[in-house]
């Protein structure tokens, strides 16, 4: 292959979500307004069908207590994708998602008809205006950890989840 293939090729390669690598991220769900169970169920299944998206792994659903949030108890999430999409477009997907189910923002931590955010995607670490990777409240929470600890146990320190221990958080 000549030289000038070879760019062309890489250049492809960086930009085209078609042929782009796969990466392996978590999302995390949360629902507190109207059929929160139903809601989640609908977003896993939504998520699978986004484009450049491919659904591994999904957690068993938890009803949580709100943290540092009001309203009715929350039911919680994570699951698994393998993407195409650059992070700001899985964003931008999540995004339309909740907009399907309904959410309003009203004040920050609102109780909310679907949360859908981004923990991790691969080894990434992005610090931009309109998205933060890792989530930077995640591993406070035992309605992240709890989750992610039963599909992913080797990105959850156990010294972590004794920590948010007293958090309630249940597996329904
Ligand atoms: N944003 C930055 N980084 C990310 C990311 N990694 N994933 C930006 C998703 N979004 C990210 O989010 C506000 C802005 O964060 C977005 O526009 C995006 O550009 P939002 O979804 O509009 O609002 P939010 O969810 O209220 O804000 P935030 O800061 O994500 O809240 P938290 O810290 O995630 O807390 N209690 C229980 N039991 N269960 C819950 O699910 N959720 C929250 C939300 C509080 N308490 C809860 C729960
Ligand atoms: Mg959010």
């Amino acid at each position: 292959m000549t030289q000038a293939a070879l760019r062309a090729v890489r250049a492809r390669l960086a930009t085209d979500p078609v042929v782009r690598a796969a990466i392996t991220a978590y999302l995390a769900l949360g629902a507190n307004l109207g059929e929160a169970q139903a809601t989640v169920r609908w977003a896993m299944a939504a998520i699978a069908a986004l484009p450049g998206c491919a659904l591994g792994a999904c957690s068993s659903l938890y009803r949580t207590a709100p943290v540092d949030s009001s309203g009715p108890d929350y039911i919680n999430a994570v699951v698994e994708i393998s993407t195409t999409l650059c992070a700001p477009d899985l964003l931008a997907q999540l995004h339309g998602l909740e907009q399907q189910a309904g959410r309003v923002r009203p004040y920050r931590n609102a109780p909310r008809t679907l949360d859908l955010d981004i923990l991790l995607y691969g080894s990434a670490k992005i610090h931009s205006p309109k998205l933060t990777i890792p989530h930077p409240r995640m591993m406070e929470r035992a309605f992240v950890l709890m989750p992610l600890a039963e599909i992913a146990p080797s990105l959850v320190p156990a010294a972590q989840l004794l920590l948010v221990a007293e958090q309630a958080c249940q597996r329904l």
